[in-house]
């Protein structure tokens, strides 16, 4: 590279990254095919529309590349192409949400989804977002005692509302979701008209334990998967939209497909011309994720989670929900302000998080169900397991780091 000021930065972090332990839960290391794919010529091109329909010529590359990524992110999660539509256009997750919605809920309609302090995203309709300008959220939590989702509030609050839309699936609750029970209380919240409710899943967390096989699969109950690339399943920043073909809704001329609405949606509502680099960077991690390998590797994201949320249990941290089912660890360190008999607690998320980050580990502050804190500066700090174990760290190596976080965060 010429650009002497970029390639020292670019430099930097990658040395940076090296150094780090990164317990970011929505971080990962791609492959260098995934950089390879994203640095590549493919930059150059224009191709707004879809495959085989583009407002520009010289695509018969491009159309080709597009096709592939459809058919691995398919094969990824064991779909046929006769069921399932996938648009992998959208250029992240926030986007790929708000398309579902333009595509699906009139304006103002209503999104049920998980408040932020419980867990869920910015995109489930929350008011800071532009889902919780144009749509009302109708927020759901989880249980007060045991911190996991209460199915039977769930059903109430559809029943009452009867939301256009449910999201299921979240950034910070770390246990497994029944999507069967998501399926029967959309099923069972039906509008006026009798049209029951959509049940999204935004699988962006967990999308590469699905495809590793050791997170449940949303596909059997879902109307519409949404998922970004980057996380579990690590491919280069991009989302994905798969819909369900059988699914229509009502039309101006008669029932349409969700699959047609949110193809619409994406391009030309509210999207241009695709990254061609990102989608050809997505279908080479999308094959990676298809290989015995990432099974193996999803099975010890899950393990090494498990082993941080044990030891840090054992050493008195209170773990919200009490463990985790994925790659995520949520830790409330604040303890309502109080240490425990083990010597735990009293530590504000900023402040975990800052020392944590002096001493190389990298996490964020991060709000727990009913916190009492601001979010600037909440009552626990967010763990993830997917970035260290891509570097080839065991359960011994998390039990390890849970000790070290400890005794930093008592220091
Ligand atoms: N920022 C992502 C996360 O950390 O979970 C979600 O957008």
């Amino acid at each position: 590279m010429k650009d002497a000021a970029i390639k020292k930065l670019i430099d930097a972090e990658k040395k940076r990254q090296k150094k780090v332990v990164n317990l970011i839960a929505s971080e990962n290391y791609v492959s260098q095919d995934v950089l390879d794919a994203l640095g590549s010529e493919l930059t150059n091109k224009y191709a707004e529309g879809y495959a085989g329909k583009r407002y520009y010529g010289g695509n018969e590359v491009v159309d080709k590349i597009e096709m592939l990524a459809i058919e691995r992110a398919l094969k990824a999660f064991g779909l046929s192409a006769d069921k399932w539509h996938v648009n992998v256009q959208p250029l992240s997750g926030s986007p790929a949400n708000l398309a579902v919605y333009t595509a699906l809920v009139p304006p103002g309609g209503k999104i049920m989804g998980m408040s932020l302090d419980h867990g869920g995203h910015l995109t489930h309709g929350h008011k800071v977002s532009a889902t919780g300008k144009f749509w009302v959220q109708v927020p759901y939590g989880v249980d007060a005692k045991l911190e996991q989702l209460n199915y039977g509030e769930l059903r109430e609050i559809a029943m009452r509302e009867k939301p256009v839309i449910i999201v299921a699936g979240f950034t910070a609750y770390p246990r497994a979701i029944d999507f069967k029970k998501f399926r029967d209380i959309a099923d069972a919240a039906k509008n006026e008209t009798g049209q029951s409710a959509l049940l999204m899943v935004d699988m962006s967390h967990f999308a590469g334990l699905v495809a590793g096989k050791e997170y449940p699969s949303p596909f059997e109950y879902a109307d519409i998967v949404t998922t970004t690339v980057h996380k579990t399943l690590r491919g280069p920043r991009a989302a994905m939209i798969f819909s369900r073909l059988d699914r229509h809704v009502d039309g101006t001329n008669g029932p349409v497909s969700i699959s047609s609405k949110i193809d619409k949606a994406v391009f030309p509502g509210l999207q241009g011309g695709p990254h061609i680099n990102q989608i050809a960077a997505v279908a080479v991690a999308l094959k990676e994720a298809a290989a015995p390998a990432f099974k193996k590797y999803a099975k010890q994201v899950k393990k090494n989670a498990t082993a941080l949320a044990g030891e840090l249990t054992k050493r008195g941290w209170k773990i919200i929900s009490g463990g985790t089912d994925s790659h995520l660890v949520l830790v409330d360190t604040w303890m309502n302000g109080q240490k425990n008999a083990k010597g735990a607690g009293a530590v504000s998320g900023k402040e975990a998080s800052d020392k944590l980050e002096k001493a190389g580990i990298i996490v964020n502050k991060n709000a727990i169900p009913f916190d009492k804190r601001p979010p600037t500066d909440p009552s626990g700090i967010r763990l993830g397991s997917a970035a260290e174990t891509t570097r080839g760290k065991l359960e011994k190596d998390f039990v390890k780091l849970a000790k070290k976080i400890d005794s930093i965060l008592r220091g």
